[in-house]
């Protein structure tokens, strides 16, 4: 265990349930948080519930936690006004708390749609400059803007880690590059965790797929290694999805339907 009291962030959210019960093994006690009451602690297990664009109740959120993965917010394209509340004063009073309190290392859940501009015929490496495809994916930069200028400043260390898909399957063909399963995802948060130098990182969240579109050597300190691969599931995959339109912007670019999704 790496460290005592845990704190996550969208704990009622598809991937905080899919992270409950694997994120024991990295803590003594795991503090779930997310807006609205979603049942009760179990062992090991304690809830705080918080608005993220309530600074007040953030702040009562991260106190007494030694490290933060932050997976609450809005997770696809939504009104600015609600993406700024939930994602941008979130980001920003999630990271003052941890400030106040000394929290060192975050895990922060960014995505594949700070990128999603790049075409996907293009390999990208985590130095490329951001291209988002949504108020969604802008947010996502902010947050990790946000979170280099609280290591620069106070020495917060945070892996932004742009999750791909993360879902039981892929979904469609476009999931066939971008997908993570579960148990990586896992795997790339523990290594988060407890890699002994971990700086400001940006690092691709992505499972061992044949077709990729992102390069992860500048993450290589992180020590992730994935176990998993979308290529199991291709050829049923193919089978159930249509051929797409090559003119179809969705198609063409690593966001997908992202790039053209209005609120
Ligand atoms: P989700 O939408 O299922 O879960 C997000 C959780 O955040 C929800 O339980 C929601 O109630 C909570 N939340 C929203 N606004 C809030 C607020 N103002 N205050 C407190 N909590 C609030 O999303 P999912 O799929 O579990 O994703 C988790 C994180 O990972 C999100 O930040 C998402 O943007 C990111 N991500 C997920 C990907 C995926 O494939 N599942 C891909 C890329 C990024
Ligand atoms: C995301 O950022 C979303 O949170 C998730 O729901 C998926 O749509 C994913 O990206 C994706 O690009 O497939």
């Amino acid at each position: 265990k790496t460290h005592h009291r845990l704190l996550l962030t969208g704990a009622a959210g598809g991937l905080g349930t899919a992270l409950r019960e694997r994120l024991k093994a990295n803590c003594t006690v795991l503090r779930l948080s997310d807006k609205s009451a979603f049942g009760e602690a179990l062992p090991g297990e304690e809830i705080v519930l918080a608005d993220l664009a309530n600074a007040v109740e953030v702040d009562a959120m991260v106190a007494g936690c030694d490290a933060i993965v932050h997976l609450g917010g809005i997770s696809v394209e939504a009104p600015f006004e609600a993406i700024l509340q939930a994602n941008i004063l979130g980001v920003y009073h999630l990271y003052e708390a941890a400030r106040k309190h000394g929290v060192k290392r975050v895990v922060f859940a960014s995505s594949n749609h700070v990128t999603g501009f790049y075409k996907q015929s293009e390999t990208i490496t985590a130095d490329h400059p951001a291209r988002p495809d949504s108020y969604y994916g802008v947010s996502k930069a902010f947050g990790e803007d946000f979170s280099r200028f609280y290591f620069d400043r106070y020495g917060i260390e945070t892996a932004c880690v742009r999750i791909g898909s993360s879902f039981p399957e892929p979904r469609d063909r476009r999931m066939l590059a971008t997908w993570l399963s579960f148990d990586d995802l896992h795997r790339l948060i523990s290594a988060c965790l407890s890699t002994p130098v971990l700086g400001h990182s940006i690092v691709f969240g992505m499972s061992d797929n044949a077709v990729t579109w992102w390069d992860n050597s500048r993450a290589r300190h992180i020590g992730y290694v994935p176990q998993d691969s979308s290529d199991v599931f291709r050829e049923a995959v193919f089978a159930r999805t249509p051929a797409p339109d090559l003119n179809d912007p969705a198609a063409i670019y690593q966001g997908g339907g992202f790039v053209k999704a209005t609120p």
